[in-house]
């Protein structure tokens, strides 16, 4: 059994996810809970609460993956719904299709018994806020990041990995992020693990990152191995120019844990063995 979370503002969700695979649970029931409750402590930008787009209105994507093939489903541009992660569960369990976007993902949403919140819940505080000095300076004064990425492995070694975001603050309306494309957010194999990404989603969806880890741990290389290889890939193909924000997590069959980040990059990790959820950071400025 173990979890990893992208950023500090996982730590909640990792665990959430510790307490819930040590009761048993099986991998895909913990990331959707522990990814949607962390939503709604209002803590975490995900889903309710998250930064909107520059029409004011909040955007979500969310995908859930699970090891075994054709185990996917994922949700974007998706409007008024508090808990996305849960919606892409259900296109993963109930719809035939794999990603559902906009109002289409609306109206399977609400046909699933999803309350649909007004935009002026959807938004916090804090978001609200930062939208009003948005549209005061003419130009985003957000940084930080607001993409939790989980996986999870359960007792009986099932792999799941979930993504979900509000994207980037003030994106235009109906941009799509990496996040909900299988490959690019995220990645897994049940026979091998699984990997996430976060970052600028419109550069990453170019590099299939979430698979490409996949792909080198199948080939024999450690999660951090393989996170490494794919971010110095990614910076050999850029050639000359400063890599774009990109932070990747992978855990493998076996419980290992690994990461690669081209930004200050903490995540959070837990794996059997260990006493409570353990935080490491990645290129910290010294
Ligand atoms: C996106 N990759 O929509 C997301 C943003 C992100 O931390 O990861 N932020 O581009």
């Amino acid at each position: 059994m173990a979890a990893v979370g992208t950023w500090s503002f996982s730590r909640p969700a990792v665990e959430r996810t510790m307490s819930m695979l040590l009761a048993g649970q099986n991998a895909t029931d913990v990331v959707e809970t522990a990814m949607s409750d962390d939503v709604d402590t209002g803590r975490h930008i995900v889903g309710r609460g998250g930064y909107p787009n520059f029409k004011g209105v909040v955007e979500c994507d969310a995908a859930i993956m699970e090891g075994l093939p054709g185990r996917f489903g994922a949700v974007a541009a998706l409007r008024g719904i508090a808990q996305p992660c849960r919606v892409a569960r259900k296109v993963m369990d109930r719809s035939p299709h794999s990603l559902l976007v906009g109002e289409g993902a609306e109206s399977f949403a609400q046909e699933l018994g999803f309350i649909p919140e007004p935009n002026e819940k959807m938004l916090s505080e804090h978001t609200d806020t930062a939208y009003q000095e948005f549209l005061e300076k003419n130009k985003s004064v957000v940084s930080g990041h607001d993409t939790l990425g989980l996986i999870a492995l359960d007792l009986s070694g099932n792999i799941t990995v979930g993504v979900s975001t509000s994207g980037a603050p003030f994106k235009s309306p109906g941009r799509v992020g990496d996040s909900p494309l299988p490959g690019c957010g995220l990645y897994a194999d049940h026979t091998v693990g699984a990997a996430a990404a976060t970052g600028d989603g419109d550069k990453i969806m170019c590099y299939c990152p979430s698979f490409h880890v996949v792909q080198l741990m199948r080939q024999g290389s450690s999660p951090n191995e393989a996170c490494q290889a794919v971010l110095a890939d990614i910076q050999r193909r850029i050639s000359g120019d400063t890599c774009f924000e990109i932070g990747l997590i992978a855990l493998n069959i076996k419980g290992e844990v690994g990461a690669a980040s081209s930004v200050e990059f903490p995540y959070t990790f837990w794996k059997q063995g260990m006493g409570s959820v353990e935080k490491l950071v990645l290129n910290q400025a010294s």
